[in-house]
């Protein structure tokens, strides 16, 4: 899962990406003809899994991961023509956004402090892209039809399914608003619609003063404020070198977890837990996965031989103390193939070969 940090040149961009990749800055760069994007690959901050590592003392514990990508594809500004082609092509690619709004004077001068136009900016152009390519597609379905199209209900439900879109976003509206069936979400893949991915807000404010306000009623989005260059300057210190840094600035709590939290969140992902001597690790599966698609998670063979699956809620184990206690009081299920996966689940699945 891949998430694109995106927003105006001199928002922050790329002070945000070296804040969340932190210490570990793991990151990769590679080029997409002009574009320079760099990637790092970042745990999911999770205390569940700190304290199970604390009740389990395993040799390795393993976070969940996300991955960031800084596009710096926008750094020559918005041309008149609407947004450059391999950008988005780049975005469209992308899994969800961080948008990133700059709320601190801008350091080139000119621009002035403007977080919910600048907002409103890329948001514009984001729709606008979307409606030239359900526009391009719909011509094609129709043309289809009138040639009578092979697959004729396909076809029918494509071109139903497109006037939809076409109406929504005709109507300035962004796609991740709009209900769409499990069905019609489908046939919306391959598009890489921009408005349709979920898109975390990053308000970066100044140094000082309060965070501005900037409303975003929409779905599959979420509004956060934060000091992107001190939560920049936090992370690349020595760990015992922040607490004292973050009081000087009266820095009670980074933003850092909480941002990749709620990009985790916002792509529809969760966690669940296997656990041992050996590793405590998390493992990433999509909200209502079943057991069957969490042995997958975990490897092929696992899904292919799944026999059962022994399930233990988080919060009974930790209650509890122990498996063997939870399995004592009746807390330990042994579930089947299509048994729906809660967050935090501790899994162990039965499999033959
Ligand atoms: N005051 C302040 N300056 C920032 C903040 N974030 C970035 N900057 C500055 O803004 C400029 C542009 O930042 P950069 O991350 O390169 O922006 P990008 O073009 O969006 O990648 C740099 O001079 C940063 O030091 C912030 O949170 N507060
Ligand atoms: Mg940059």
């Amino acid at each position: 899962m891949e998430i694109g940090i995106i927003g105006l040149p001199q928002s922050g961009k790329t002070t945000l990406f070296h804040a969340l990749a932190g210490a570990e800055k793991a990151t990769a760069a590679y080029s997409a003809g002009r574009l320079e994007i760099h990637t790092a690959t970042t745990n999911v901050p999770d205390e569940r899994v700190d304290i199970l590592s604390k009740m389990f003392n395993p040799r390795k514990t393993i976070y969940a991961k996300v991955t960031y990508a800084d596009i710096a594809g926008l750094d020559k500004g918005i041309t008149k023509k609407g947004l450059p082609g391999p950008f988005v092509n780049q975005l469209g690619q992308m899994d969800a956004f961080v948008h990133v709004l700059r709320a601190f004077p801008d350091p080139l001068g000119g621009n002035p402090i403007d977080p919910a136009g600048d907002l409103a900016i890329l948001d514009t152009e984001f729709l606008l892209n979307d409606l030239g390519a359900v526009e391009r597609r719909y011509e094609k379905i129709l043309e289809s039809i009138s040639k009578g199209a092979k697959d004729k209900d396909l076809a029918l439900k494509e071109k139903a399914l497109f006037e939809k879109l076409k109406a929504w976003l005709e109507a300035e509206k962004p796609l991740r608003d709009l209900d769409l069936t499990p069905d019609e979400m489908q046939l919306t893949r391959g598009y890489g619609f921009l408005s349709l991915k979920p898109m975390l807000i990053v308000i970066n404010c100044a140094d000082e003063g309060a965070p501005p306000e900037v409303p975003y009623p929409h779905q599959h989005s979420a509004v956060v404020a934060l000091r992107g260059r001190l939560e920049r300057e936090i992370a690349e210190l020595a760990p015992e070198d922040a607490p004292l840094f973050m009081e000087e600035y009266g820095i009670t709590e980074l933003s850092r977890s909480k941002v990749i939290r709620l990009s985790y969140d916002l792509l529809g992902l969760q966690s669940f837990f296997t656990v041992g001597e050996d590793e405590v690790r998390a493992w990433t599966i999509l909200r209502g996965a079943t057991a069957v698609e969490a042995a997958g998670a975990i490897h092929t063979d696992l899904a292919k031989g799944f026999i059962r699956a022994e399930v233990t809620a988080y919060h009974d184990l930790v209650e509890l103390g122990s498996l063997k206690e939870a399995q004592h009081k009746g807390k330990f299920r042994l579930e089947g193939k299509e048994y729906v996966v809660h967050d935090g689940d501790i899994v162990h699945i039965r499999h033959s070969g």
